[in-house]
């Protein structure tokens, strides 16, 4: 066995273990750090200079050093020094051999009576095979390196808190001698068995035997000095003994797997450096915690390293990758399985919990990524129901919401499944209730779009119906508008509730949801009626316009009105103003609801117009109306003021035209054609005679002035269609009065045109004024009822109508 072999001073003589060295030797190809549960650990422990370095050397070819046999005996071995020996055969179990520092060191004081129980007690708890180097010739001798030996041996062993394997114990008795090897055996096991008896054993193992922790084997060696060759021949069948020995050893992995070597040797001597007693079950559940963690973390630093699952998860942050889970499941479960692979020697419960633990901080590293999944799966869900609802009617619309969020629960739910791999620990109850949440508001929003769509189609209608209906009503403004709005406004709304129930009835929409949308639709109603009156109520004064109009201009029978000379103008605008007063009485508020006013509301509206209609503003001088609410008002006092000055100013202006009209008609009425053509033919001897004679010129000029004064006075051509005879009697009766009438009229203008002699003549502008009183001509002045306000128009309409009588 000359092959080279690796070593290492595993411990110097200071006691110190360098662990990176260790780890060094342990690490790289064919190495133990490699090789599983093939390694078994051989070690020699023995008398000082008992050729123990020799014994390995020679047996495994490894080269500590040995005492130069020409200097005489010494201590040559330090500390603990560790080799790798070549396996006996290729692919067999790797031997590791531990060479000890002596005992019974002459060179060492009593502190290395300490180091020597350290370095027996590491011995025995690290090696598969110990092997015990002794003289034959020591074997059965009281005061021979033989019994301290075994005793140290054994004392080492009772450290060893309730040891769980079973070690050989190899006796090798060099330089042999007759005395056969069975009977030293004998002697050996008798002094073995003496010793045992003596050593403190633990309470519960009182009774224990020898035999049930070690197994003891003995071989004897011939002297390398005096025979060499038997020596090489005995060392060589040595070894095949000792490789069955570790082979057995390896095939029980009664140690730690090669990768923990290191580390369980490392603490191994700390723990016996510090003079501890070693529990070795305990020592190897530390040792495979440590390994497994180990393992597990590298195993998770690679899967995380993994260029591939990189990639998945950089695009599950940004995406729905619909094979999220099952890729991460496949990573996870390679990384366990590679796991698994490294960490089957170890104690299998630390081993199974490591795993578990892996598995979970691999899913535990991937976890954001499974919160964007979820993210992602749940907005497609939702997505998904969005479209579904759109797609629905208004028939059966809360059935088919219903299925469609049940579609969008399943999906995702399906996708959140399949983004959970088993043993994840992940899951999407949260992602699932916020995910509810959500498709309640959505169906909610669609409900709510539903009702819109069919009270905005209601309100259409409405105001199809509504519009043309109040607008026409306006435009009459009957005295009972109101009443006829009312009518309107509740069948319309009745219309349009109806129109919106029976699009959404269908629908599923729960009944109260029906019951407000219809009375939406009612309100729809009457607040478009309402918008219609405010918007017409600020052109009051057009309205009361139409009306005056309407009774100024028209007949009962509704025709068109001429105005003849005895027509009375004035009452018939005093109707006029009183039916427009009245309008505006009817357009001041807002009479939607029956309850709006009261009547002594109505009653103060209806005399402030009506007191208008008299000219006297000041019944509309108020800010508001009293007793009346403010939401119901259309025409405050002021606006109703405002509202009538406006139109009074036309309506003047409508009476001035009338009252010239009339003026004009009465100027025109002359004597008729006929009686002038008679009067040429039968009178022209006296028309010869009247022209011939100044005076009587002067006297039928005057007589033809007072005559058509009278006709039109007396408005003959009126009385005369009754009949020549009654139209005559008629005249005659009136003749006496009218002509002392237009008399006086004379003799008054004479005089007061004496006093105003010198002053200009306002109505001098107007040829035919000189022969009006100035009352009549104030009173036909359009402007100046215009300018004058109600009192004095109104004044000066009576005068006329005085006048007219
Ligand atoms: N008589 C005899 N001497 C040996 C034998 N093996 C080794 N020696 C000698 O004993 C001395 C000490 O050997 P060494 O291996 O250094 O002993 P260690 O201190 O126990 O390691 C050396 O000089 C060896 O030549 C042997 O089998 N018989
Ligand atoms: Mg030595």
């Amino acid at each position: 066995m000359a092959e080279a072999a690796q070593q290492l001073q595993l411990v110097d003589r200071g006691g110190a273990c360098d662990e990176g060295a260790l780890g060094e030797f342990c690490g790289g190809a064919g190495r133990v750090g490699v090789a599983g549960h093939a390694y078994a650990v051989v070690a020699v422990m023995g008398p000082q200079s008992s050729g123990k370095s020799t014994l390995l050397n020679a047996l495994y070819g490894t080269r500590f050093v040995e005492m130069d046999a020409m200097s005489g005996r010494g201590q040559t071995t330090k500390g603990i020094w560790l080799a790798q020996a070549v396996p006996a055969q290729a692919g067999g179990v790797l031997p590791l051999v531990m060479d000890l520092e002596g005992t019974d060191g002459r060179e060492r004081g009593e502190d290395d009576a300490a180091f020597e129980a350290q370095s027996a007690l590491f011995a025995l708890a690290a090696a598969d095979v110990l092997l015990v180097n002794m003289w034959t010739h020591d074997v059965g001798r009281e005061h021979g390196a033989g019994k301290p030996l075994l005793r140290t041996v054994l004392q080492a062993h009772t450290r060893l808190f309730a040891p769980t394997k079973r070690s050989t114990l190899l006796f090798v008795l060099r330089d042999k001698t007759r005395t056969p090897v069975e009977r030293l055996e004998e002697i050996l096991r008798e002094d073995l068995n003496a010793i045992w008896e003596g050593v403190t054993k633990p309470d519960d193992r009182q009774d224990a035997a020898l035999a049930d922790y070690f197994d003891v084997r003995v071989a004897a060696l011939s002297s390398l000095e005096h025979a060499e060759d038997a020596f090489r021949t005995d060392v060589a069948a040595l070894r095949a003994q000792v490789d069955g020995y570790i082979a057995d050893a390896a095939a029980r992995q009664a140690h730690v797997p090669g990768d923990a070597f290191a580390l369980s040797t490392k603490s191994l001597w700390d723990q016996v450096a510090a003079n501890d007693d070693l529990n070795l079950p305990a020592h190897k559940v530390m040792v495979a915690t440590v390994r497994c963690a180990e393992i597990a973390s590298a195993q998770l630093a690679l899967l995380q390293a993994d260029e591939d699952v990189a990639a998945m998860v950089a695009r599950a942050m940004g995406a729905n990758v619909p094979d999220f889970g099952v890729v991460l499941s496949a990573a996870v479960d390679a990384a366990q399985e590679a796991y698994d692979e490294d960490a089957k020697y170890y104690d299998a419960a630390v081993s199974q919990a490591a795993r578990e633990k892996l598995r979970k901080d691999a899913f535990a590293a991937f976890s954001r990524a499974h919160g964007a999944q979820l993210r992602f799966a749940a907005a497609a869900a939702e997505e998904r129901l969005v479209e579904d609802l759109k797609a629905v009617g208004e028939e059966g619309f809360a059935d088919a919401a219903a299925a469609a969020v049940a579609r969008c629960l399943e999906t995702f739910t399906e996708a959140a499944v399949a983004a959970e791999p088993q043993g994840s620990g992940w899951e999407h109850t949260e992602a699932y209730r916020s995910l509810v949440d959500a498709t309640k508001t959505r169906v909610h929003a669609a409900t709510e779009a539903l009702v819109d769509r069919a009270t905005t189609d209601a309100r259409g209608a409405v105001r199809e119906v509504l519009e043309p209906a109040v607008a026409a009503l306006l435009e009459d403004l009957p005295d009972d508008l109101w009443e006829q709005i009312r009518e309107v406004v509740a069948k319309a709304g009745v219309e349009a509730s109806d129109l919106v129930r029976s699009k959404i009835e269908g629908a599923g929409v729960d009944a109260q949801a029906i019951k407000k949308a219809c009375a939406a639709a009612e309100k729809h109603a009457r607040d478009l009626a309402e918008e219609l009156v405010r918007r017409a109520s600020k052109s009051a004064a057009a309205l009361m316009r139409d009306r005056f109009s309407a009774g100024f201009h028209r007949d009962e029978r509704g025709l068109p009105r001429t105005w003849g000379a005895s027509d009375d103008v004035a009452s018939v605008a005093e109707a006029a103003r009183r039916s427009a007063a009245k309008a505006l009485s009817i357009m001041a508020l807002l009479r939607l609801d029956t309850s709006a006013t009261s009547a002594e509301s109505e009653e103060a509206i209806t005399r402030a117009t009506s007191a208008l209609a008299r000219g006297e503003t000041g019944a509309c001088s108020g800010l508001a109306w009293k007793g009346v609410d403010a939401s119901v008002v259309l025409l405050q006092p002021a606006a109703c003021r405002q509202a009538w000055k406006r139109f009074d100013s036309d309506a003047a202006a409508q009476v001035s035209q009338a009252l010239a009209a009339q003026e004009a008609r009465r100027s025109a009425a002359g004597v008729p054609a006929w009686a002038i053509v008679a009067m040429l033919v039968l009178g022209w001897n006296e028309l010869w005679a009247l022209l011939t004679n100044p005076l009587l010129l002067v006297f039928v000029a005057v007589l033809a002035y007072v005559g058509s004064k009278l006709w039109i006075e007396l408005d003959a051509q009126e009385k005369l269609k009754k009949g020549l005879i009654p139209g005559v009697v008629l005249l005659s009766c009136e003749v006496v009065p009218a002509l002392t009438r237009l008399m006086g009229e004379w003799l008054r203008a004479m005089a007061d045109s004496a006093e105003a002699a010198g002053q200009v003549d306002i109505a001098g502008a107007a040829g035919k004024a000189k022969v009006e009183p100035p009352v009549e001509r104030h009173a036909g002045n359009a402007e100046s009822i215009a300018t004058a306000g109600g009192g004095g128009n109104s004044d000066g309409v009576r005068r006329r109508t005085k006048r007219a009588d």
